[in-house]
């Protein structure tokens, strides 16, 4: 079907919207992403999603807004159809990988943010990559805030942290006897069906901030990795992670060819 342009709203370092952010990409979509600032994200995501939401990703065509990233494919397969990457026949056994990963993205960040706001130098560079001069003072004079009311809305203590990593290693775990299941079976190393498909888009993006693969701007940079995703080395060398890794080095390809454009 044709469309209207597409935009896509996100936050750099946000692994849902690489997951719509990557889907766009390998359907070879044509869209425009807006990478909005910490913090100064809210208020534009509640306006035009409409739904009591700030998240990102959002996705914009003409007047329609849609937020929450499986909304969005939902809307993606409609509107787009069809997706090389959700054959019909297999589109619920693929949606249902994805909301188990879903599942588990806010305990990743979680996670990762509890050591790295110990690291407050390199997530002030992280938020403000793609601020304006006003947004980049804003975030400086306001972090002192913004902190505080970031580590309540996520919930970053350490006990849900604790919480989260239960979580987190539960969905590692699946995800290592799938693939020894499909070893045993001889199969192709994809979540659904024989050739790659959106569930291992869905799988592979929400856990790259924990796998850190070198292909991502953020997430495999050596710093990041170090400060961040430190503690997750107890799931670096896990088959799980390794095949994040390798979905990636096969499937990604350029993360940000086209830089995002700042907010207007
Ligand atoms: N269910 C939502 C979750 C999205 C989400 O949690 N996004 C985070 C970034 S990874 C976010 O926007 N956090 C800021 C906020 O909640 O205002 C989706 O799938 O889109």
């Amino acid at each position: 079907m044709a469309n209207r342009a597409l935009t896509l709203f996100t936050i750099n370092m946000s692994h849902y919207s690489e997951k719509i952010r990557w889907l766009l990409d390998y359907e070879e979509i044509p869209y425009q992403e807006i990478a909005l600032t910490p913090a100064l994200h809210t208020l534009p995501m509640w306006f035009k999603g409409r739904r009591a939401l700030t998240t990102v990703p959002l996705l914009q065509s003409g007047k329609t807004c849609i937020q929450d990233s499986p909304r969005i494919v939902s809307w993606l397969a409609g509107h787009h159809s069809p997706l090389d990457s959700m054959p019909s026949e297999k589109q619920q056994e693929i949606l249902a990988v994805q909301q188990r990963f879903d599942a588990i993205g806010k305990p990743i960040a979680r996670y990762l943010y509890l050591p790295g706001f110990a690291h407050d130098a390199l997530i002030r560079t992280i938020w403000t990559q793609f601020a304006k001069p006003w947004e980049r003072r804003f975030i400086t004079l306001a972090y002192p805030l913004i902190k505080p009311a970031f580590r309540i809305k996520l919930r970053i203590y350490p006990r849900a942290v604790t919480q989260a990593e239960q979580l987190i290693d539960a969905e590692i775990r699946w995800l290592e006897q799938r693939l020894q299941q499909l070893e045993k079976e001889r199969k192709c190393r994809y979540l659904v069906g024989d050739a790659f498909s959106f569930a291992d888009i869905a799988a592979a993006s929400i856990l790259a901030p924990l796998a850190c693969p070198p292909e991502h701007p953020i997430y495999g940079e050596a710093e990041f990795r170090a400060k961040m995703a430190g503690p997750a080395q107890q799931w670096a060398d896990s088959a799980a992670l390794q095949w994040v890794r390798d979905i990636y080095a096969e499937h990604r390809g350029k993360v940000w060819a086209k830089l995002p454009a700042k907010a207007a």
